[in-house]
């Protein structure tokens, strides 16, 4: 049992059962009635003499902080990252130097445009953010899920934001770039269409945080122990492969459940599952650096892994969901300028902007300068300085002496460790003070048409829908043909494509290039999603649409084989409280159907029995349920049953190789079909 400590001049008291429970008031006084308020009667007004009451209403009105001004909706888990390569030739960073050694991490997802409380699968950036909590000091790789950026200089960031978030005047829209005054900036700033490549493709909507890609976008420099420097960019790879939904789906999962890519992280967290990554680095010199197309500087652009390999060096383990989300996800504050010995800075004017805004914005969100002293903050490995007092001082430090240099000895507090400490690499820096924007930044559609011609045509059709359907929301045709003018830079094919798509047959004059002439790259496979999806069905989650008397030994063949792929299966059925299968046993349902349409799996099966299969056929979700699933290109199990719901919604004369007709002998071969993605070539059928 916990003692009481009463400090200085009382002696610890030993606290009764009765108290351990007791709820008390923030300033430990038991609490007798939570219920009622004090008042002159027992309808007589309260009484201002009430500070139980006036204590709990005020911690209430102040429990909120301000959002993240970006990124404010995201969802954060512990985990840690291994080392499987040693790289001292490259970095003296001691995250590195020792193989198979664990640090533990916080890794936080989110959406950039929307508020807290703004849909998950909105068309968006996710950023990836992981701070490392090492032995010399917390490292935070701050990322997206895409690798390059829509603008060269940070003094354009607050432009830009504004630009994507809701208008001023109205506060709409939310969560979402297809709007007038996004494609305006956008297309005022030929450095961002490169970005908007990415953006409109399938990476913006990706299925969950587990199936995407982290970067660390600008490049950054390894030190070694003799000083040495060579540039790095950063890749987190994820195991589970990459993976996106379509933007159709996207639009009904954000309304069926806003929450599907937090849910499916905890999911997956809570059922044992972890998510993995591996750390990736490009490593290049100045020599590279002097002949690459592209300004290494410029965050518009990035290098093929095609002219520098990923060379992996180590694996993140996300095993653990938060016990509390404020006081985890909600207060962790990463910064740019978080870096540890061996881990350097770059001149990158974006990323120069980002060091000042991190830990100016923290001060703002967590209410002054001793964020560092919240658990999730702070590092896990000794602190020592004379930094002090502020808000909420947490570690105030005994004795006399909070300066240095000094002369007290022993007492005198920490000194600095030349050996150990920060070196900042001595780079030369030279010029003329200016405000300018370099010319070797000046390429803004190179990259763009590359990015273009390495995507499948599956892909190549989903973007350009993502165009159409974004500027199809602008209401200013002037704004619709300023864009216009730049895909037809980028490629022929996407702007007619767009063209089309808009009715627009009028095409504008192409947008004059900044730099000319385009050049014409080649292809990288990794910019492909399709080219990089998973090869299994593991991790993923299969809606097994089940009524009464569906056969019972199909719908436990289908479960074992799904289970056995590492697969999720969720039971779904007209009634939550589950069907009876053939056998007369009662099969527990997860779903009833209304709450659980197929948007939020990644196929289905429909097993019912011949009498339900005629009342289903009738029923307006289970119609849906299976004409998405359709419309989103999933796979699909179905039985003989299942033939009058599927001539209902006009599916049983289009049956094609993404609908296979399942019996006890050939689930698992359904398995292996669900392994692909989904069966594209229904989409231009
Ligand atoms: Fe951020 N960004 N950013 N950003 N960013 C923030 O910091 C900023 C940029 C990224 O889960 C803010 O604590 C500027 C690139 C992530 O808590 C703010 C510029 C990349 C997160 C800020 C950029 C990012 C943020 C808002 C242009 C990918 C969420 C709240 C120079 C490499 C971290 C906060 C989390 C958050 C500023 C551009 C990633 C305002 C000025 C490029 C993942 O400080």
């Amino acid at each position: 049992m916990d003692k009481i400590d009463l400090g200085k001049g009382g002696e610890p008291r030993q606290q009764t059962e009765d108290r351990d429970e007791t709820m008390t008031s923030a300033q430990g006084a038991p609490m007798a009635d939570d219920q009622n308020s004090l008042k002159a009667g027992p309808r007589g007004p309260v009484l201002l003499e009430d500070h139980m009451m006036r204590e709990k209403i005020f911690h209430f009105d102040h429990e909120r902080i301000p959002e993240r001004v970006v990124h404010a909706r995201g969802y954060g888990v512990h985990g840690h990252f291994e080392l499987t390569e040693a790289i001292p030739e490259l970095s003296c960073a001691d995250i590195f130097q020792r193989v198979g050694e664990k640090t533990p991490t916080f890794t936080r997802f989110s959406t950039v445009a929307g508020n807290k409380g703004s849909p998950d699968v909105a068309r968006d950036v996710r950023g990836f953010a992981t701070k490392f909590y090492t032995q010399e000091g917390n490292w935070d790789l701050v990322g997206n899920n895409i690798p390059v950026f829509f603008i060269q200089d940070a003094i354009k960031f607050p432009d830009l934001v504004h630009s994507v978030k809701a208008a001023p005047d109205r506060g709409f829209p939310q969560a979402q770039s297809a709007h007038d005054n996004f494609w305006d900036f956008i297309s005022l700033s030929p450095e961002a269409v490169h970005m908007t490549l990415w953006t409109m493709s399938d990476r913006a909507i990706p299925r969950s945080f587990r199936f995407m890609e982290g970067f660390g976008v600008h490049t950054f420099r390894l030190v070694n122990a003799k000083g040495k420097s060579h540039y790095v960019k950063f890749h987190w790879k994820p195991r589970q492969g990459l993976q996106s939904v379509v933007w159709n789906e996207a639009l009904k999962i954000n309304g069926a459940d806003p929450d599907f890519h937090r849910r499916d992280m905890w999911d997956a967290i809570d059922a044992g599952d972890y998510p993995r990554w591996d750390l990736g680095i490009q490593v290049f010199d100045d020599d590279f650096a002097d002949q690459f197309e592209f300004d290494i500087l410029d965050a518009t652009k990035l290098i093929p892994e095609e002219q520098v390999p990923v060379r992996i060096i180590g694996t993140l383990t996300l095993d653990a969901n938060v016990d509390n989300f404020f006081a985890e996800t909600e207060q962790v504050a990463f910064c740019t300028q978080n870096i540890v010995r061996g881990i350097d800075q770059t001149n990158d004017p974006l990323l120069q902007g980002r060091n000042f805004s991190y830990l100016d914005t923290q001060i703002k969100r967590l209410g002054g300068p001793n964020f560092t002293h919240i658990p999730i903050n702070a590092p896990k490995c000794p602190v020592r300085h004379f930094q002090q007092d502020g808000h909420m001082a947490m570690h105030n430090p005994k004795g006399r002496v909070n300066y240095e240099p000094n002369s007290w000895g022993a007492e005198g507090g920490p000194r600095e460790n030349p050996k150990l400490g920060f070196e900042s690499y001595p780079a030369e820096v030279e010029g003329v003070k200016q405000r300018v924007r370099s010319e070797t930044f000046a390429d803004h559609y190179s990259q763009a048409r590359q990015f273009w011609i390495s995507q499948t045509e599956t892909e190549q059709r989903h973007i350009a829908n993502g165009y159409t359907f974004e500027l199809s929301k602008c209401q200013e045709e002037r704004i619709r043909l300023r864009m216009l003018s730049h895909l037809m830079n980028v490629h022929d094919d996407l702007a007619a494509m767009v063209a089309k798509g808009l009715g627009v047959s009028d095409m504008p004059d192409p947008a004059t290039p900044a730099r000319a002439p385009i050049t014409d790259l080649p292809p990288s496979d990794a910019l492909s999603i399709l080219k990089n999806g998973p090869d299994s069905f593991a991790g993923r989650k299969l809606g097994l649409y089940v009524s009464d008397g569906a056969d019972a030994a199909l719908v436990a063949a289908l479960e074992d084989s799904f289970e056995k792929e590492g697969a999720m299966v969720a039971i779904v059925a007209p009634h939550i409280q589950g069907a009876k299968l053939s056998d007369g046993s009662m099969k527990a349902a997860d779903e009833k159907i209304d709450g659980a349409p197929s948007v939020v799996f990644d196929a289905v099966a429909l097993v019912f029995s011949q009498e339900e299969g005629k009342t289903l056929a009738a029923d307006k979700p289970s119609q849906d349920f299976l004409s998405d699933a359709f419309a989103h290109a999933k796979f699909i199990a179905w039985t003989d049953a299942a033939k009058p719901l599927m001539k209902q919604v006009g599916v049983a004369d289009k049956i094609d190789g993404g609908m296979i007709e399942i019996d006890k002998g050939n689930v698992d071969a359904f398995v292996t079909t669900c392994r692909k993605l989904r069966f594209w070539e229904r989409e231009t059928m």
